[in-house]
């Protein structure tokens, strides 16, 4: 099986070794304009530094593509490549939000499954040749459309992903992600500050408004999200990354364009067409888009 790697940031090379650590034959796409390295170091989660090979992929064999850009490339990105895949080929989304996979599902062919992926390993990239495995986490995976997966794809994407099983209900896992981010990624770009200072009272009731505005749109999505469990675990995650800072504050930072609209964006484009009004989450939206003007 031929696996390729469009994407090649810090989750990018992060599933990149994995898959190379369970003997699997994987590739990478260069973005427009963007020249590959031919090797690059993993410094591991116990420090240890690993080199690894990066091959360029030849399209036409790809059987599955794993998307790690960021959510607001996934469709430009995709969109030259389709015609060029086997019409049989799978295609994983890994980003952080939600939205892409909709117009995704709309080019793929009725035989290209479609598969989302959600993870909570950190990654960061320390130069273009060298990656941080900075946490460990889980990784589910599940597929959405198309038809169902070769039991030898299943396996080998199961082992590259490090995951057990596929989830049956990976929109579900997903949202329970994107709550979390709705709630640190918007507060922390806008103040500039590390995930830890969420802890502090002032932003309590804006978190708590996201977490029970994103629950209720999930709710009318056919999701069902526990506000209160919602609220706890994104305690619980600004708890354990206190000291990073987000991927949206480092964003902002750096003066790059922002996944807000696949996250808060995103809740607020369904709670729209839902008909249920997201006034916290359109805040975020238009203090983001604000900050980064
Ligand atoms: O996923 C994250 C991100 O920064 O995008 C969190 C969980 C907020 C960790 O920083």
């Amino acid at each position: 099986m031929q696996f390729a790697i469009l994407g090649f940031g810090a989750i990018g090379k992060l599933l990149h070794w994995q898959f190379q650590r369970a003997k699997l034959n994987v590739s990478v796409i260069a973005k427009a304009q963007q020249a590959l390295p031919n090797t690059y170091e993993l410094i591991d989660t116990n420090g240890v530094h690993h080199s690894a090979h990066v091959k360029p992929a030849h399209i036409p064999s790809i059987d599955c593509l794993i998307v790690c850009t960021k959510a607001y490339q996934v469709v430009d990105a995709l969109k030259p490549l389709i015609e060029q895949l086997p019409s049989s080929s799978s295609i994983v989304l890994c980003h952080n939000g939600l939205g892409p996979h909709i117009e995704v599902c709309e080019l793929l062919g009725a035989e290209q499954s479609l598969l989302l992926a959600t993870t909570t390993h950190g990654a960061l990239t320390k130069s273009s040749t060298q990656v941080i495995h900075s946490g460990l986490g889980t990784t589910k995976l599940g597929q959405i459309s198309g038809s169902p997966l070769a039991p030898l794809l299943e396996r080998q994407l199961l082992a590259g992903f490090g995951a057990e099983r596929l989830t049956d209900d990976v929109l579900s896992a997903v949202w329970q992600k994107l709550v979390i981010n709705c709630a640190i990624n918007p507060l922390t770009a806008i103040h500039r500050v590390a995930n830890g200072e969420l802890l502090d009272k002032r932003f309590n009731a804006d978190i708590a408004a996201i977490v029970a505005e994103v629950c209720q749109v999930a709710r009318a999505d056919g999701i069902t999200l526990d506000p209160q469990a919602s609220l706890e675990k994104v305690y619980q995650v600004i708890t354990a990354t206190a000291s990073n800072t987000s991927s949206m504050a480092q964003d902002v930072i750096a003066g790059r364009p922002t996944e807000i609209s696949a996250i808060n964006g995103y809740v607020c484009q369904r709670g729209t067409l839902l008909g249920v009004t997201t006034p916290n989450n359109d805040k975020m939206v238009q203090w983001v888009v604000n900050a980064t003007r």
